[in-house]
């Protein structure tokens, strides 16, 4: 809620004067000892620290950012929010992130700028329809929002995409989740931070950690460039840093690290009211309130943790969008950046314990998790706080890729991989 003092404030800076803003988290100094210590301050360690302290009562937790909060994917994704996924166990947890979403900006008091304008998965071919069939039928059967839309009624509510027959990539039809659209990611990673803040969480910039210290195979804390912090509970939320930080504690992870690129346009007047993606050509676009058009591209297929692509993905998802909107063929792109994005053999994350006592990990979103912040971190909270997994991931552990209980999403997945 706005304070009489915050609107003055709002005020007297609105009339000019740039200063007095309070800071919206403190910036303490690392402490010696947490009952958690959370490193990432991307998204999920933010939301996870937030809901650590709100659920649970534990407050004695840090969260080590080795770079600015919100710096990693969280601030590098095209913000797209759907839960439209195809197995049961999938769905309801992409399902209870949708659920908190819908209250988040009142949770947080902080404006997440959540736009439910809706999510359209293209179809390109007959065999892309029934699979589209397929996951609306199992969406609807799980209570999730879900539509078939044909390709007539496609153009009439998207008069600008090309849906003639003899274009590059004939559009036959459509999912649509209604309830599915953007929201603003930094706002996500500012709000949970100063939620989180606000219970006594430490948020601490600029550490990274360098080293899981252990005795006799259970955690003790972690190394930083800033010095020991001791720990009875280490959260790892590194997204594609995760093999990085899995080596530093001793075990292995079936992740492959690979750059995912996005561009933002010059700024438009309103044209596209909606989301669209199309598995298949790898691209995807949406307007944001800015009147940006925000595009994304499929994963680059090399491995690496340089966060940027090559130019031939670029060039091929500029083409995609161009021959799917015909309308766009003049406009110039302003910026282009990438991230990097954890993946995993089921395009599923794992969220659960280590085989190191103490360490928990949650990781593996890969081209998908900026939708699930909320509820990962809801989940991995609960993980944390109760040494055992919430009934909503307890599928995703990772014992699933030694016991073979694979849950195969690529075709939900936004971006092939
Ligand atoms: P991050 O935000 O990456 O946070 C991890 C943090 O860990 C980083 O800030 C990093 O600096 C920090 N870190 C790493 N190593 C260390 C260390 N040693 N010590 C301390 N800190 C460390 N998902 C969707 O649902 N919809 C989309 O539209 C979408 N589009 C995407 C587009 C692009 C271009 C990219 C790259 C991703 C996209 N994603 C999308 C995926 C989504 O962004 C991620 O799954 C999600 O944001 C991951 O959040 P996170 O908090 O786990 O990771
Ligand atoms: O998972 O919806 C998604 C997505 C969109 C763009 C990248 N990932």
């Amino acid at each position: 809620m706005m304070t009489k003092y915050s609107f003055f404030n709002l005020v007297r800076n609105a009339l000019g004067h740039h200063e007095g803003w309070a800071p919206a988290w403190r910036s303490p100094e690392p402490g010696k000892q947490y009952d958690v210590v959370i490193i990432g301050g991307g998204g999920h360690g933010l939301a996870t620290a937030y809901y650590l302290a709100k659920e649970h009562g534990i407050t004695n937790v840090a969260v080590l950012e080795k770079g600015w909060i919100g710096g990693g994917n969280t601030g590098r994704n095209t913000t797209i929010v759907r839960s439209n996924y195809l197995w049961d166990e999938a769905a309801h947890l992409y399902e209870a992130s949708m659920k908190l979403w819908e209250g988040l900006s009142q949770d947080l008091n902080f404006n997440l700028m959540f736009s439910q304008r809706g999510v359209y998965n293209l179809g390109h071919n007959l065999q892309d329809m029934r699979d589209i069939r397929r996951r609306v039928d199992a969406n609807r059967l799980n209570g999730i929002d879900g539509e078939v839309v044909d390709g007539i009624e496609l153009k009439r509510r998207i008069p600008i995409l090309n849906t003639s027959p003899n274009s590059r990539y004939p559009v036959l039809g459509a999912s649509f989740q209604a309830r599915g659209g953007t929201a603003r990611h930094d706002a996500v990673a500012w709000g949970f931070a100063r939620g989180a803040d606000s219970f006594g969480v430490d948020i601490i910039q600029q550490c990274e950690v360098i080293g899981i210290r252990q005795v006799n195979g259970c955690v003790t804390g972690v190394e930083t460039n800033r010095g020991f912090i001791g720990a009875g509970k280490v959260g790892i939320v590194v997204a594609g840093n995760s093999s990085v930080l899995a080596g530093l504690a001793g075990f292995r992870l079936p992740i492959s690290s690979h750059p995912l690129q996005a561009l933002v346009s010059e700024p438009l007047k309103p044209v596209l009211d909606t989301v669209v993606m199309s598995n298949a050509v790898h691209g995807y676009i949406s307007q944001s309130d800015k009147g940006d058009l925000v595009v994304g591209a499929g994963i680059d297929s090399f491995n690496g943790y340089g966060q940027r692509g090559s130019f031939p993905v670029i060039e091929g998802v500029l083409a995609a969008i161009k021959a799917l909107f015909p309308v766009f063929s003049r406009v110039r792109m302003n910026r282009q950046w990438g991230g990097i994005v954890d993946t995993t053999p089921d395009a599923c994350p794992i969220i659960g314990r280590t085989p190191v006592k103490g360490v928990y990990i949650n990781c593996g979103w890969g081209t998908g998790g900026f939708k699930a912040t909320p509820g990962s971190g809801y989940v991995f909270a609960h993980t944390l706080a109760q040494e055992r997994p919430h009934s909503l991931n307890e599928a995703f552990s990772l014992e699933r890729f030694t016991s073979g209980h694979l849950i195969d999403e690529h075709g939900a997945a936004g971006v092939a991989h």
